[in-house]
């Protein structure tokens, strides 16, 4: 039912990209999902460059199928990565946090296809014009690096403002929601916080169990004050930095707070004083699945959702 051209054409049996989270999405996961005939990711966030051609070959071996890199635009190597994209023959990127309009043509010059992430109809217009093969709208329910706008008004927004595909993200977390993005006009979905909670994902136990125990109001934005919104679960880092926010403290001291947050969570499993960036729909997020039985469950759920209605 849910027959995309783009994903077809891209070699992937369902309209399903995993998102590329910032320390999470390794070859283990992208590999997984990819395996399971979704889009798989690997996020290149801030990790050394060597590292993500060593993740990126790992993943080469471990999957025949096609996987993309997300290149997170505030990092310091982003134009490096960049690079690197192409010089490993990535098929997919997708990109974050910015606009990815300086590295275009190189992309395409590659053969590269482009799914910019994108929070607003300006930025997707933009990145149309620039040769992107579709974008991604990504509503502010979703975790980490957050725009304004939640996914039911930015993205039948965004798809009348573009031709090129659109792919829902931000608050879909099982079939109803698949089915629910589709409605609004989208070819596809991207998917992260339910992959937390995927067998293959290797983040520390304790970030999982956190996951399998929010509840829906559990997420809070922080970072408002600096110009980079993040959406984590509330714990102890996350009222710290309500507190110096509503004391108006430096950006400078802001940053300092969550210098390193997010590995201290996802590796070292401190889930007081780490960064757990997650997305609203964790609180629907219950049980741990592989991959496989994520996007099938996924896709029979909205199938049936669809179904109902006729
Ligand atoms: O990129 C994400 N989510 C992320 S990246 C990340 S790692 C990080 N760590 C510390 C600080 C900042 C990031 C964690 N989560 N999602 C894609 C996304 N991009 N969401 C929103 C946007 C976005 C927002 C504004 C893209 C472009 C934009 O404006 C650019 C422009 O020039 O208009």
């Amino acid at each position: 039912m849910f027959n995309s051209v783009f994903f077809k054409d891209l070699g992937v049996k369902y309209p399903i990209i995993q998102g590329g989270m910032a320390w999470v999405a390794d070859s283990s996961l992208a590999s997984a999902v990819s395996n399971a005939g979704g889009l798989g990711i690997i996020a290149a966030a801030n990790a050394p460059t060597e590292y993500i051609r060593d993740e990126i070959r790992k993943a080469k071996k471990l999957t025949d199928k096609p996987f993309g890199v997300n290149i997170m635009l505030l990092s310091d190597n982003a134009e490096e990565i960049a690079h690197l994209v192409c010089e490993e023959g990535v098929k997919v990127v997708t990109t974050g946090a910015g606009n990815p309009g300086k590295y275009m043509e190189l992309w395409k010059s590659h053969g590269i296809k482009v799914i910019p992430v994108v929070a607003s109809v300006a930025l997707a217009k933009r990145m149309e014009r620039a040769g992107a093969d579709a974008v991604i709208a990504e509503g502010c329910e979703s975790g980490g690096h957050i725009g304004e706008l939640t996914t039911m008004s930015l993205v039948p927004q965004v798809v009348d403002g573009v031709t090129i595909p659109v792919i829902a993200a931000g608050g879909i977390g099982d079939g109803r929601g698949v089915a629910a993005a589709f409605m609004l006009g989208v070819q596809g979905v991207q998917v992260g916080t339910r992959f937390l909670v995927a067998n293959e994902c290797t983040i520390h136990e304790n970030y999982k169990k956190k996951i399998l125990s929010a509840k829906d109001i559990d997420s809070v934005v922080t970072g408002r004050s600096t110009g980079h919104p993040i959406r984590v679960l509330k714990n102890k880092l996350s009222r710290q930095f309500q507190k110096l926010e509503k004391e108006n403290a430096t950006v400078e001291a802001l940053e300092e707070l969550g210098r390193g947050c997010l590995p201290k969570a996802v590796k070292e499993g401190d889930i007081e004083m780490g960064s757990i960036m997650a997305g609203q729909i964790a609180g629907l997020v219950k049980k741990e699945q592989s991959c496989k039985e994520i996007i099938e469950e996924m896709f029979t759920q909205a199938e049936d959702a669809i179904i109902k209605f006729k």
